[in-house]
């Protein structure tokens, strides 16, 4: 018998079974235990979600969306009251410590209230025309069906950062949360539907990337993919559905840096280094992976840093005591450890970490040590490539110009920081600094929900989650234009 009952798919208001009659295994990564199963879908019931939500979409679209936004509200409270239940079953099947794991339920409750006001906005724009006694203006429109496609370092928030505008501009939704953490996406569907969401307007389809979300990316019943995942899945998404003119939004992978200039408060400095690259076990896409420091405080700043990485308290993050939990599986784990061989052999200083944890039952889970390397040239391949790990990569630079160059020197652009109390270079920063998001004096993570949250370069394609700009995704610019002259005006004719 396993913990929890198995995660079947939601579809059209029903929790059923997969037509595949497969199943996989959950797997809490601070110790190994199959906690529960879920759906192993396959591309038919993709298709009954994708019918239920079609179906769905043509009655809600014309429901007022301040009447949508109500059941947003109900959204909200929900989540509010059941905080510590989600946040508790998401650190059993992620592993993030058990604070953050409230701390991402938070974010959806932010979102929700955040969507739930914009059911009295989604402000549309009018305009004058050109012509006398005509009106315009443009007005948005919902897509229809918006395939949603999530990770499972932030298995609610992204899901919230998505489905919630989705659904208050008049979508549907069919969403493929990761198959590492199916009882948070079941929690969710859960408080959506006892908020009194219509039935068919979120569906769940849980299941394989190469089955189900291949399958997504070229039905014809879905209008847009939003997706947030590797750079390499994210590429095969954006040319799979660019053959079928589907809209894309993708957000990526990160090689986020924190850069401590010589003027910095070092000790704030290295409180944000701990925070940011450690955090989630390295595992969000806004991770700190670097830290471009200028030379003349590079001692002192190492000095700080590597007790204070040594210090950090590993373990199952349900102990409150813990700072640090499992990474996701075994697979990251190797793959985490494969870079860390390579930094070695690529003549980087390996001065703490560096290896799986086994002592007592850490063995049973999927534990690295925090790792620092220092005396890491630009060029090299950890200081290129995303680990997704609890590993920091310090570099040394000799100016203000260097930092920025080197920052801005690898081919991802999510989020980039710097610490400095020079406010000229403050400015020079935020203008400079090539990606999506820009923090001063604060870390790399850390995101608030009422803002464009995206990246540049290969982190994403020019669209954002979160905010206003979250809109853009879900909903179609239409063009109105009301002739209120009663006779018949050309636009267009030049007859002077
Ligand atoms: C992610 O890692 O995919 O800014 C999202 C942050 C969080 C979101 C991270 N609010 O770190």
């Amino acid at each position: 018998m396993h913990r929890f009952e198995p995660c079947l798919n939601f579809i059209g208001g029903r929790w059923c079974e997969p037509k595949t009659g497969q199943y996989g295994d959950n797997v809490n990564p601070a110790n190994g235990e199959v906690l529960g199963v879920w759906a192993r879908s396959g591309a038919d019931d993709l298709d009954d979600a994708v019918r239920a939500a079609r179906e769905a979409q043509s009655a809600w679209r014309l429901v007022p969306a301040p009447e949508r936004a109500k059941v947003l509200r109900r959204v909200a409270d929900l989540l509010r009251d059941r905080k510590d239940e989600i946040a508790q079953t998401l650190t059993m099947e992620m592993g993030k410590v058990i604070e953050e794991a409230r701390g991402e339920v938070q974010e959806a409750i932010d979102m929700a209230d955040y969507m739930a006001g914009e059911g009295r906005r989604l402000f549309g724009q009018t305009t004058p025309s050109e012509l006398p006694d005509k009106f315009a203006m443009s007005v948005r429109a919902p897509v229809g069906v918006v395939g949603i496609i999530t990770p499972w370092n932030f298995p609610i928030a992204i899901a919230s950062w998505k489905s919630l505008p989705a659904i208050v501009a008049g979508n549907a939704v069919v969403w493929k949360p990761a198959e590492e953490t199916p009882l948070t996406a079941r929690a969710f569907a859960e408080v959506y539907q006892e908020a009194g969401l219509p039935a068919g307007l979120l569906n769940v389809v849980f299941g394989d990337g190469p089955v189900v979300g291949e399958a997504m990316l070229s039905h014809p019943g879905i209008d847009v993919i939003s997706f947030t995942g590797s750079t390499e899945t994210g590429r095969h998404i954006a040319s799979r559905a660019g053959a079928n003119l589907k809209r894309v939004s993708l957000e990526m992978g990160g090689k986020n840096a924190i850069t401590v200039l010589a003027d910095a408060d070092l000790d704030l400095a290295v409180d944000a280094i701990v925070w940011s690259a450690y955090g989630t076990s390295g595992q969000r896409c806004t991770a700190a992976s670097r830290v471009i420091v200028e030379r003349e405080v590079e001692e002192a700043l190492l000095a700080r840093l590597l007790p204070r990485v040594q210090a950090l308290r590993v373990g199952d993050g349900l102990d409150p005591a813990v700072q640090v939990g499992p990474v996701i599986h075994e697979e990251a784990l190797a793959k985490i450890d494969r870079y860390v061989r390579l930094g070695v052999d690529e003549g980087a200083r390996l001065m703490t970490g560096g290896r799986r944890l086994t002592e007592g039952t850490l063995a049973q889970g999927y534990y690295y040590a925090p790792t620092v390397f220092a005396g890491v040239r630009p060029d090299m391949r950890i200081a290129q490539e995303e680990i997704f790990g609890p590993v920091l990569c310090v570099m040394a630079v000799d100016s203000f110009e260097d930092a920025i160059h080197v920052n801005n020197g690898v081919k991802y652009g999510l989020s980039a920081s710097i610490f400095t109390r020079d406010v000229n270079r403050v400015f020079r920063a935020m203008r400079d600094l090539d990606t999506g998001i820009v923090y001063v004096n604060a870390g790399t993570t850390g995101a608030e929900i009422h803002l464009p949250f995206g990246g540049t370069k290969a982190t994403g394609n020019g669209h954002r989650d979160s905010g206003q700009a979250a809109l853009d995704v879900f909903t179609e610019w239409k063009t109105v234009y009301v002739d209120y002259s009663g006779r018949l005006q050309r636009a267009q004719i030049d007859n002077n």
